[in-house]
């Protein structure tokens, strides 16, 4: 299946959702007052921020209504607008022919997908690279085992320590084990919870500048997992993980499970962060490299 064919099938609730509701507006093939006031409601209800919404319904409030087929000279100019939001945003954390060795940090809240998408990057990639998996979600059991089961699947090497030893401590071990044996990515797994933000954060700094200091030549890279059908709770996670940690990169997952992908929107724009995957299912194959413009067009149903 080709990427956009990916986008396309598994982006269908969010692209139903604005589809529909946009053809619907325009039922009287009129760019007037009210037909951009409902746009606008619909917009918001995917989940767009309004000041994205206000770039989108000024660039459709500029359409000739004597154009021949409005409707679609409506969902055209809305994709351009978005992917033009969208592009600057396109960044990958993996390269077939970048040499670079990383440690890359997985953080986010619980349950937002961080171990699936590991477990699904490492299956992609394993016959690029030589990667560790390192579980430093030392609270619970069920964490290691659930990360394990992924590494064994997906061929991968697979380092843990004991239940409830400290996480940066477990992340120290595998940095070494990641230099002495020449791995090319160190991918490190978090917990999603603790006591409260505060604590959580500041066990993910001390992971972060334990795997800096082992090793300076290494890139250190983390990775802020956001679920997709938090829609725009999204950008508080942004914040609390933002302040005190450097976020390289950000994935949104369950974005077939969501109407509310216009949430992805609001992001890019608000935040000069790149975001290098989306998650589009539970299987290994359901996690696309993110393009900018591939998103747009598949939300309003247009062809590649
Ligand atoms: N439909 C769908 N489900 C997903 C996707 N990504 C993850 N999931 C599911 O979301 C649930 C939580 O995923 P995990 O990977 O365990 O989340 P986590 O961030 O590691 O959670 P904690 O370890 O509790 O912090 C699992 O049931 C996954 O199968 C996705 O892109 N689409
Ligand atoms: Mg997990």
């Amino acid at each position: 299946m080709s990427l956009f064919s990916k986008f396309k099938n598994n982006l269908k609730k969010t692209s139903n959702f604005l589809s529909s509701n946009i053809l619907n507006s325009f039922q009287s093939k009129k760019v007037d007052t009210k037909t951009l006031e409902e746009l606008e409601s619909v917009l918001i209800s995917a989940d767009i921020s309004l000041d994205v919404v206000e770039k989108l319904i000024n660039s459709v409030r500029k359409i000739k209504t004597s154009e021949l087929d409005i409707t679609t000279t409506i969902l055209e100019t809305l994709a351009k607008e978005i992917e033009n939001i969208l592009q600057p945003r396109e960044g990958k954390i993996f390269e077939v022919n970048d040499q670079t060795s990383k440690i890359l940090i997985f953080i986010g809240v619980n349950g937002s997908g961080k171990t699936t998408t590991i477990g699904k990057i490492a299956s992609q990639i394993r016959n690029e690279k030589k990667i560790l998996i390192a579980a430093c979600d030392t609270f619970r059991a069920a964490a290691i085992d659930q990360l394990k089961n992924w590494a064994n699947k997906s061929n991968n090497d697979f380092f843990s320590g004991n239940t409830n030893q400290d996480p940066a401590s477990v992340a120290f071990q595998a940095t070494e084990k990641f230099n002495k044996e020449n791995y090319n990515y160190l991918i490190i797994d978090t917990a999603g919870r603790l006591s409260n933000n505060t604590n959580l954060v500041n066990q993910l700094v001390k992971i972060k500048n334990v795997v800096s200091k082992i090793d300076p030549k290494t890139k250190v890279e983390t990775i802020l997992v956001l679920d997709g059908t938090n829609g725009s709770n999204m950008i508080k996670q942004v914040e609390i993980f933002g302040k005190e940690l450097n976020v390289s990169s950000i994935i949104i997952t369950k974005l077939d499970g969501t109407a509310k992908g216009g949430a992805l929107i609001s992001i890019a724009n608000k935040y000069e962060i790149p975001i290098s995957y989306i998650g589009l299912g539970e299987k290994p194959e359901d996690l696309a490299e993110f393009s900018a413009r591939s998103f747009a067009r598949s939300i309003l149903d247009l062809e590649a």
